[in-house]
């Protein structure tokens, strides 16, 4: 597989404003940010997308879960609130083909998404 610019930020090839690392999860502020507070929380092994999550890597979501709520507590939005979204391929949106959650917090967010 060819490496994303996610391998390439994890790498510290290139650099990205990192917010948040564990053993596990790197998070850190998406370029072109949606909300007042957008971060991307990846796992630190490439799983394309989500049709790739199976018994042997599934843990890394519970991770990115757990990722998101000590940043969430962390920067004091997790009682506001926030939104994750995952895209995967095509219809969903997915743009870079390394697994991510992106973490909107800051504003009130619209439902239904467009
Ligand atoms: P998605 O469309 O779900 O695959 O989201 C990919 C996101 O990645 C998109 O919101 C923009 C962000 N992104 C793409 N390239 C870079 C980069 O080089 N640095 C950062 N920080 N974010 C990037």
């Amino acid at each position: 597989m060819e490496p994303t610019i996610f391998d390439l930020i994890l790498s510290k090839e290139i650099p990205a404003d990192i917010v948040y690392e564990d053993d596990y999860i790197l998070g850190f502020k998406d370029v072109n940010p949606q909300a007042p507070v957008h971060v991307l929380f990846i796992p630190k092994v490439r799983i394309a997308t989500h049709n790739d999550l199976v018994e042997d890597n599934i843990d890394y979501i519970s991770k990115m879960h757990l990722a998101v709520n000590r940043y969430a507590k962390e920067i004091s939005e997790d009682e506001n609130g926030y939104r994750i979204v995952m895209n995967c391929n095509s219809n969903g949106g997915q743009t870079v083909f390394h697994i991510h959650m992106h973490f909107l917090a800051g504003r009130q967010l619209q439902w239904p998404p467009g």
